[in-house]
């Protein structure tokens, strides 16, 4: 069973933003996450946070074996990504039903790390690998009257399959994961 461990500190950082106290907060969190997670295999324990005040702007959260960022603020795809590797993450991979419930859950539209910029229908994930399971929405991706829509978001979030193709310089929120060892 996924344990949903939510967490928010105070600092929302430019997504151009280099080394900073919110991107070493980020990294302490990230090792308090994986030793959190580790437990929680160890235990088999399901573990529960309190969400901080709301507020706070930027929210961490874990489903195992990942951690994710959902930023508060907006910018097109191609920026956004940058904020995620900037912190040694990148855009959301979804991999499962689970995570993309997991997902769905913050109710944002968010960018995730799907394209087909390279060739069009060729939806890709950020790691290169060929979408396989999808959740588009209704009739999407559809590149909308026309438009070339060639990055992909959650946005139809009151159902399971809510993505949506969207020209990539639309600024959205947007979700960073990343792997935690072990
Ligand atoms: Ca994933
Ligand atoms: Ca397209
Ligand atoms: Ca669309």
């Amino acid at each position: 069973m996924a344990a949903i461990d939510r967490i928010s500190v105070e600092h929302e950082e430019p997504a151009s933003a280099a080394k900073s106290p919110g991107r070493i907060i980020f990294s302490l969190l990230l090792l308090m996450f994986g030793f959190l997670c580790i437990l929680q295999s160890v235990l088999n324990v399901s573990l529960r946070l309190t969400s901080w005040p709301s507020s706070f702007k930027q929210q961490l959260a874990t489903f195992c074996p990942s951690i994710y960022y959902i930023s508060s603020a907006r910018a097109t795809w191609g920026d956004s990504r940058n904020d995620c590797l900037n912190r040694g993450a990148d855009l959301v991979i979804i991999n499962s039903r689970e995570e993309q419930d997991f997902l769905t859950w913050f109710k944002k539209r968010l960018w995730i790390g799907l394209t087909d910029a390279e060739k069009e229908a060729g939806w890709k994930w950020v790691d290169g690998t060929r979408l396989t399971t999808s959740y588009w929405g209704h009739d999407e991706p559809n590149s909308d009257l026309g438009t070339n829509e060639d990055c992909g978001e959650m946005r139809f979030y009151e159902s399971e399959n809510n993505w949506n193709d969207v020209p990539c310089d639309m600024e959205n929120s947007w979700i960073c994961e990343r792997k935690l060892q072990g």
